[in-house]
């Protein structure tokens, strides 16, 4: 068995703790991460400080040292819950699912990787060729979405602009046969992104010529090119399309650097040249590309179809959304390729066993940043959902397992966040609500009109700050800001754009022109777009409406499967690996809930322990029990190891596990246990060397 850790490096189940105080949980934790320990347990959720720096701790060896092992059996690690996920999969054949939160920058995106990785160098020992080819496109597909979905933010500087939700498909051996990726809001905003595919994509050698990419530029961009290049051939996509992708990205850097004329009359396109390479490079002719970009068709009241020119301002918008649309539905129709490839194919039930999943969860954390738009807004939604999930299902299991096996539950204080969750998604008065509506509206609606809308309608609610409520208020313009407090603290997001990001309005004259290229692929993209500007009078669902869609249904598909956690927190802001902000941790272990967490822990029972296995690991201190019990059940057996260390005050015997209160009860039961087993195997080793 791998070597559990001292004392001195903490108490490596924050159930533990003397007392459940935050000094102590925060003194736990920072003793910790200084002596190189960046996991440790509440329960089975495993709570992890981002270490900024290599750790020695994923290799081959470790791998080997939790496959099919207990969380309590060796030091904490993602690689144990992992492994429990698994277990649980196949043993039970339950679907179960990881969940990776905290905010951006903590480290989920490492690790989800670490995940993939320990479930793939733990299944198929036999190397059949087939789940080989599904394990390599799974753990390949993550480093070509991070090309196109990361971006370097003043937060992270490989942060995930797009949520990302795999399911793993396992048959009845515990391999894996399938996978499917489902990808939410990627953000569009290209400009000051670091995207690696469009700067590597060198149409000029230096990508700050183009205005979408100069603001971040690094080193590796020519090596991760290659990476990105050859894990799009390993996973299955052909030439052409590696091609047609190379093709639109140029494109969209070439969109990013034209400019517009206006004589007063007219408005034109600086330069021929940028029109003849867009056209060649999308397989449309150069007028269509040249017209899609001036003018715009729209169907008067009468239903007479007419082409109106851009004003130079108009020109501008269109051009930058479709920039952002030839990227959004470039990323989306990559990730329905993966999944294309990995979807399971020809499953039979009857005759494979039941199919069952693992999901793994990396989503963008939390956010706060000195300008905070729509975009921050869809994200830290989608926290507080998760959040909301997390209290939902943690108080749940608990509820769930006493009840099954017969225990009464006591029940713990929580702050639950749905009061917030409501104020952005409830129909009719939330912000999502008000915000669709304000883009229904025919005629002018501003973001300022909306807003004022927004502070009319909930002025009163406890977590909305409307600007005219504190006019003093410094951090808020009077003009365009409002306020919600999340539950991980207080942001100001600016109105500014919502309204344009909410309808996310693409004029159909671009869609249409990428349904005429004559390049399949590029067609293929573009479905909506063989559509007459007569047939699209029908409102299409706005931004916000749609993430809520989907991030509804994940919150149900996450729901239904057995969870496990990963709580992700971010050391120091500074990327270091050696400081410990106090402060800043303290507030993440605030608002991610763990304290309660451990206390929910606690007061139903810290310790709970299948009878057979309990005997197997504590037989030893025991006279009745060793080496091997006579009575009519393990039960029995677990009640005369506890009775013998006269702790029967402190367990509840329920159907199936011993359940154990505190957790200095285990502790004597440990020190036992440590200081019976070298006396055991010298013992042992006289017994072994007389016999022979
Ligand atoms: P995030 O996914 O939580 O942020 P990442 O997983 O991208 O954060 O981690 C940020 C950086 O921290 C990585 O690029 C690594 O340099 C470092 N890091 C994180 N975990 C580890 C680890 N276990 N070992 C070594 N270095 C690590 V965001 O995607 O911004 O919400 O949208
Ligand atoms: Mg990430």
């Amino acid at each position: 068995m791998a070597e559990l850790e001292g004392l001195e490096f903490g108490k490596s189940d924050f159930v533990l703790l003397d007392e459940v105080t935050m000094e102590q949980f925060m003194e736990n934790l920072k003793l910790r991460f200084e002596k190189g320990r960046i996991y440790t347990y509440i329960g089975e959720v495993v709570v992890s400080v981002n270490p900024y720096r290599q750790m020695d701790i994923y290799g081959k060896d470790n791998i080997e040292a939790y496959r099919g092992r207990e969380l309590y059996e060796n030091p904490p690690h993602l690689y144990a819950v992992s492994d429990a996920a698994y277990k649980a999969m196949k043993r039970r054949a339950k679907d179960t699912c990881i969940v990776i939160s905290g905010e951006s920058g903590a480290g989920k995106t490492e690790a989800s990787k670490y995940i993939m990785q320990y479930i793939a160098a733990i299944t198929n020992p036999s190397q059949r060729a087939e789940v080989e080819s599904v394990k390599n496109v799974l753990l390949k597909s993550n480093c070509v979405l991070e090309a196109f979905g990361n971006a370097k933010t003043n937060r992270n500087d490989n942060s995930s602009r797009f949520g990302k939700y795999m399911d793993i498909n396992f048959n009845f051996n515990g391999d894996p046969t399938g996978g499917h990726i489902n990808n939410y809001l990627l953000e569009k905003l290209l400009r000051g992104g670091s995207d690696e595919m469009l700067q590597s994509f060198h149409l000029q050698n230096d990508p700050a010529v183009y205005v979408y990419t100069k603001e971040g530029t690094s080193n590796n961009d020519r090596s991760s090119h290659k990476a990105v290049l050859s894990a799009l051939e390993v996973i299955g996509f052909s030439k052409e399309e590696i091609t047609s992708v190379y093709q639109i990205l140029a494109t969209i850097l070439l969109l990013g650097n034209m400019q517009f004329e206006s004589d007063g009359e007219s408005v034109n396109i600086v330069g021929q040249e940028v029109v003849n390479h867009i056209s060649e490079l999308t397989a449309t002719d150069p007028e269509s590309v040249n017209k899609s970009l001036l003018y715009r068709t729209v169907a008067t009241g009468g239903g007479e179809v007419i082409e109106k020119g851009h004003t130079e301002q108009d020109a501008c918008f269109g051009r930058d959304a479709f920039a952002k649309a030839l990227y959004e539905r470039l990323f989306g129709w990559i990730v329905s390729r993966i999944n294309s490839i990995i979807e399971v194919k020809d499953y039979d039930p009857v005759l494979h066993g039941k199919n069952t999943v693992i999901g793994v969860l990396d989503i963008y954390g939390f956010e706060i940043f000195d300008n905070n738009s729509f975009e921050q807004f869809c994200i830290n939604y989608c926290n507080e959902k998760l959040q909301q999930l997390f209290i939902e299902l943690i108080l749940r299991q608990e509820q769930d397992e006493y009840q099954r096996e017969g225990i009464t539950w006591q029940h713990i204080e929580y702050f639950n966040n749905q009061i917030i969750v409501d104020l952005v998604e409830q129909a009719h008065k939330g912000i999502i609500s008000i915000l669709d509506e304000a883009c229904l509206t025919v005629g002018k609606v501003t973001d300022t009109v909306c807003l004022d809308s927004m502070d009319t309608k909930l002025a009163q609610h406890p977590h909305y700050t409307s600007r005219k409520l504190s006019p003093t208020d410094k951090s808020m313009d009077f003009q365009k800001h409002f306020r919600i407090r999340h539950y991980a603290g207080d942001v100001t997001y600016s109105v500014e754009g919502f309204l344009d990001k909410n309808k996310d309005l693409l004029f159909q004259d671009f869609k249409r022109l990428m349904y005429n290229s004559a390049n399949p692929v590029l067609k293929e993209m573009w479905p909506d777009g063989h559509l007459s500007i007569t047939e699209v009078t029908k409102r299409p669902l706005t931004a916000a409406t749609l993430f809520k869609n989907s991030i509804v249904a994940l919150v149900d598909k996450l729901a239904c499967k057995e969870p496990y956690y990963v709580r992700c927190i971010k050391p120091n802001e500074m990327k270091s690996p050696v400081l410990f902000d106090d402060a800043r941790c303290q507030h993440q272990v605030a608002y991610l809930g763990l304290l309660e967490n451990v206390r929910v822990r606690r007061a139903g029972f810290a310790y709970r322990q299948l009878y057979a296995r309990f005997l197997q690991r504590y037989k030893m201190t025991c006279e009745y029990t060793w080496p091997n019990h006579l009575m009519a059940s393990d039960r029995e057996a677990v009640e005369a190891i506890v009775i013998q260390h006269g702790f029967q005050d402190d367990v509840a015997y329920g159907q199936t596990k011993l359940f154990v209160r505190t957790p200095r009860s285990l502790f004597t039961l440990e020190q036992e246990r440590n200081h019976l087993i070298p006396i055991l195997v010298t013992f042992l080793q006289k017994v072994w060397r007389g016999t022979l």
